[in-house]
């Protein structure tokens, strides 16, 4: 019937600072939706298989210099490569799990002075989230966290705030007030200081909600309107 062809998986996305640990509640998630017998996919951005995700990983690695600009619209031209793959597995009943997307495009960007409308500008017409699970976690925790690990293994493989080109703890403030101009009703901001599986439990709810209503026939939407 019409109700059941407009059935579509869910596009539920990931965001918060470096080490806030969305990459492991994103795994949890999986697993969780994968034990209700949903299909469901995990991406993440930048998707570096591509082309364009390499010059982005090497960019990030500190191995190339670029403008500010450029590499804004490599971000961007990433998730665009993306999109109607995006759409066609949403279509096809697949929720996916995206571990960051725009926000961290607008948020990075916007973070190092560039006009956040012009940051905004090249995601316009993306598919727009159902969800966005904001890890709000102040970077002043995350940096004393990583202190203290660090210190206990003298020789972590990725000591300090994030071993490639954004880990310093000044640029993850700005980052984090940059994030806070870019909340709207399809946020959800989750406390990550709390307990793990708290902030699992949180998740789980959230996530579940938005299938369910994604699965009764949600439309689609894109970004930024
Ligand atoms: N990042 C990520 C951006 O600056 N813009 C973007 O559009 C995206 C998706 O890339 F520091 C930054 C955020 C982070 C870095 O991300 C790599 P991962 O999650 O560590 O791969």
């Amino acid at each position: 019937n019409n109700h059941k062809s407009d059935s579509r998986g869910a596009l539920i996305v990931l965001e918060g600072l470096d080490r806030s640990g969305k990459t492991l509640q994103s795994r949890k998630m999986i697993s969780y939706l994968e034990g209700l017998s949903y299909s469901v996919e995990s991406w993440r951005f930048p998707n570096r298989n591509t082309g364009v995700g390499q010059m982005i990983s090497t960019y990030l690695a500190n191995k190339s210099e670029l403008d500010d600009h450029a590499i804004h619209l490599l971000f961007s031209a990433n998730r665009w490569e993306k999109r109607s793959l995006m759409e066609n597995k949403l279509r096809s009943g697949t929720t996916l799990i995206v571990d960051r997307y725009s926000f961290s495009g607008v948020a990075f960007s916007s973070a190092k002075g560039l006009n956040i409308e012009w940051c905004k500008a090249p995601e316009m017409g993306l598919l727009a989230p159902d969800l966005v699970l904001y890890l709000d976690i102040p970077p002043e925790v995350i940096c004393s966290i990583i202190k203290f690990v660090v210190e206990v293994k003298k020789a972590a493989e990725r000591g300090g705030y994030g071993g490639e080109r954004y880990g310093q703890l000044e640029f993850q403030r700005k980052v984090a007030l940059s994030y806070q101009i870019l909340h709207d009703a399809s946020w959800k901001t989750i406390d990550a200081c709390l307990p793990i599986e708290y902030v699992e439990k949180q998740l789980q709810e959230a996530v579940l909600d938005c299938v369910t209503t994604c699965q009764k026939g949600k439309p689609l939407s894109q970004l930024w309107s």
